[in-house]
């Protein structure tokens, strides 16, 4: 009977601890604020030429497969200037004062109308009422009050839409034109055409650009949130990882973390790359069984109200690195400090990957990798740091100031079959931390709770896992 009860403790002990130190209301509340998304949009209307409107479209669902979608994915920049997460929406931002179904302003929001039997099935829609009480736009309508000839285009001389990655009206009214959207999509190009300026049409793109490379207090600190789901993931995932595990069990432990600390999704498709597979720079299959002497490259990151981290730790499935793996791992990781040594303001935001390339080109050909600099993009293909926000790829200034959040992710890559000693082959490292440019002339590692040192890491191999 004691046994018995001891082995109850025991396993009541191993249960996955639920706290809600993220949330203590019945929903989340950490949400951007309207006055976030209101001053995003006068900072947009402040570089817009004049005479100018910039129309911005919410993204459509995207059917998966019969009647079932994929997740509904906002598009970014409509959900930077509004904070809404539904589709068949469309924002106009004006320069200047115009009257729309007798409301003066600069902002009106189109939104999909209240609809209580579809709701009944997907949830609520917030309608006119709720984006207004919400989100506090200066002007909503549904997207049926907008018809040709709800205002005037003429006396706009440019039009400016979308987009950095879609920055196209074409990509719209080119649809079926049966959905709200791209109904909307098509009167505007009418009235663009009937307004006979058909070379009007601009990229928004460079401005929002600009403006997201730089982060505002409340996107740091939905990052922050993001990234520290991501290196309890990665902690848990070195706890836990040993022979025998699967790739797609180190993604579940690692994905775990996430949902239990909120997170919506997952930042990416996570990568877990065993042996050969750590080669591949995304790889996202995760099928592999892991096995004694492999090293697991896992790139994985949470995503939080819209905001992803992007974190990679590379470690040895048994706890251990081998000789070759430690030279390289220690390689890259020294490239990783000297990138770091480069995070600070007013330097160019490629020259933590300069250091970088100038520490593995240097360590590689120590090693007899390579003979020539030009070499080491065999081993090193990829560029060291990318912006990170709203998009796992967000923009990065081209030149480092506070605010600025970005990757610094050195690696080496050495496939099956590569043209050296065969004892190199299926090391594949990259180390990747979040960081984060401060006013005071420095950065700050937004990742530094998960270890990158090699004895850190098989230090924390050794602890207790709820998973093992
Ligand atoms: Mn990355």
């Amino acid at each position: 009977m004691l046994r018995k009860l001891l082995a109850l403790l025991l396993v009541t002990a191993a249960l996955p601890q639920w706290t809600s130190a993220q949330q203590v209301t019945d929903y989340p509340e950490d949400y951007l604020s309207p006055a976030f998304h209101a001053g995003r949009r006068n900072a947009v209307r402040e570089q817009m030429p004049k005479n100018s409107v910039a129309i911005f479209f919410a993204s459509q669902t995207r059917n998966r497969s019969n009647d079932v979608d994929f997740i509904y994915a906002q598009n970014k920049n409509f959900y930077y200037l509004t904070g809404l997460q539904e589709p068949n929406a469309m924002l106009l931002l004006f320069k200047e004062p115009v009257t729309i179904n007798d409301k003066t302003g600069t902002e009106f929001l189109f939104v999909q109308p209240r609809n209580p039997a579809r709701e009944m099935w997907t949830g609520k829609i917030l309608g006119v009422d709720g984006v207004k009480a919400k989100l506090q736009p200066e002007n909503v309508f549904t997207h049926e009050q907008f018809t040709y000839g709800s205002f005037d285009f003429s006396k706009v001389d440019s039009v400016m839409t979308n987009l950095y990655n879609e920055n196209i009206l074409s990509k719209y009214y080119g649809r079926s034109g049966l959905d709200p959207l791209s109904r909307m999509a098509q009167l505007v190009d009418s009235a663009i055409t009937t307004n006979k300026k058909p070379n009007a049409v601009r990229t928004i793109g460079t401005i929002l650009r600009n403006l997201r490379a730089i982060k505002q207090p409340e996107e740091i600190a939905l990052i922050e949130k993001a990234v520290v789901m991501s290196t309890e993931g990665h902690n848990g995932v070195i706890r836990a990882i040993k022979p025998g595990m699967t790739e797609y069990q180190a993604q579940a432990v690692m994905e775990y973390y996430f949902k239990k600390n909120g997170a919506e999704y997952p930042g990416y498709p996570s990568i877990n790359g065993s042996a050969e597979n750590s080669c591949v720079l995304h790889y996202e299959t995760n099928q592999r069984l892991m096995k004694d002497g492999d090293l697991l490259l896992s790139d994985c990151a949470a995503e939080y109200h819209g905001y992803s981290a992007d974190v990679t730790r590379t470690i040895p499935v048994n706890g251990k690195f081998s000789p070759e793996q430690k030279i390289i791992y220690e390689l890259v990781l020294e490239a990783q400090d000297s990138a770091f040594v480069q995070c600070k303001a007013g330097n160019a935001s490629n020259e933590p990957h300069k250091a970088a390339v100038r520490v593995i080109t240097r360590g590689l050909k120590q090693l007899g990798l390579i003979s020539t600099d030009a070499e080491v993009r065999t081993y090193f293909p990829h560029g060291t740091s990318h912006g990170l926000g709203l998009d796992v790829h967000d923009p990065n200034p081209a030149k480092l100031e506070p605010g600025a959040v970005f990757t610094v992710e050195p690696g080496i890559y050495i496939a099956p079959g590569s043209k050296c000693d065969k004892k190199w082959w299926s090391i594949g490292v990259r180390i990747e931390d979040d960081i984060l440019i401060t006013p005071d002339g420095g950065y700050r590692n937004l990742s530094a709770g998960s270890p990158r040192t090699v004895a850190e890491i098989e230090k924390m191999a050794k602890q207790k896992s709820i998973f093992k």
